[in-house]
């Protein structure tokens, strides 16, 4: 475990929470794996503490090393969240996003296939929600995907485009409307239950009528929920975010 590194928490909540790090792998230890590799490479280890809830986006870049990264709980034993040998076909380094909460400790494993040596690793976070809005109904919220991160899906679809989204408090009980009709390109809109990176899923809608979505939910009075725009496919672009009652 002489590879094992500190994560400073006061470090990662400097300025946008993005952090850039370049290590030597190739003296250490092979101590690790993940389910997606590592068994016979050296691997350094990395404890590190959730400054706030979001998702966490890990990516490594080397040039020399076929790099593979796992987050797994802290421990020894900690149960793997989420694991990514190859970006692609033929870019064999590794990118993967968990969602974690404040103060949530866990293991960043960068390990290798083959050989180790020198790599670097990213993180940011994005925040659960975006932005919130205003407790009221009608409104509605112009936006734009363009250059979001793409961390979030819904059950019918969004895995492969940028999305934005919006903490709502429901104003009183009742049924509510979400749509993105008037955007400019093919959405996908879902709606999760509370604030948490990956509440439960109240609804979720690609097509209503044309290309843009909605959905229908029941909401108690202060019920919170978040909002997602998301896009079909890899689409993103410009949107309106309807809310009525
Ligand atoms: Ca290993
Ligand atoms: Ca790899
Ligand atoms: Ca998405
Ligand atoms: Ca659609």
């Amino acid at each position: 475990m002489s590879g094992n590194a500190q994560f400073s928490s006061g470090f990662v909540q400097s300025q946008e929470l993005q952090q850039h790090w370049t290590r030597l792998v190739y003296r250490a230890g092979n101590t690790a794996q993940g389910s997606c590799g590592g068994a016979f490479g050296g691997d350094d280890l990395l404890d590190f503490t959730a400054p706030v809830d979001g998702f966490y986006v890990l990516s490594t870049a080397a040039a020399d090393v076929d790099t593979v990264l796992y987050v797994r709980d802290a421990g020894c034993n900690g149960t793997e969240l989420a694991c990514n040998d190859d970006l692609g076909f033929d870019d064999d380094d590794s990118a993967l996003v968990v969602p974690l909460v404040a103060d949530q400790s866990v293991i960043v494993a960068v390990d290798a296939n083959g050989a180790g040596g020198e790599y670097s690793l990213t993180l940011d976070v994005v925040p659960c929600q975006d932005e919130v809005l205003a407790s009221l109904v009608p409104q509605s919220e112009d936006g734009s995907t363009i250059g979001a991160a793409n961390v979030r899906a819904g059950s019918c679809g969004g895995i492969a485009a940028p999305e934005i989204a919006y903490g709502f408090t429901a104003p009183s009980a009742g049924t509510y409307t979400f749509d993105t009709f008037g955007s400019s390109f093919d959405t996908v809109l879902y709606v999760r239950d509370g604030t948490a990176c990956e509440g439960p899923e109240l609804a979720c809608n690609d097509d209503e009528g044309g290309l843009q979505s909605q959905v229908q939910v029941d909401l108690g009075a202060d019920q919170i929920v978040t909002i997602v725009i998301d896009g079909y496919s890899t689409n993103f672009g410009d949107y309106t975010l309807g809310i009525d009652d």
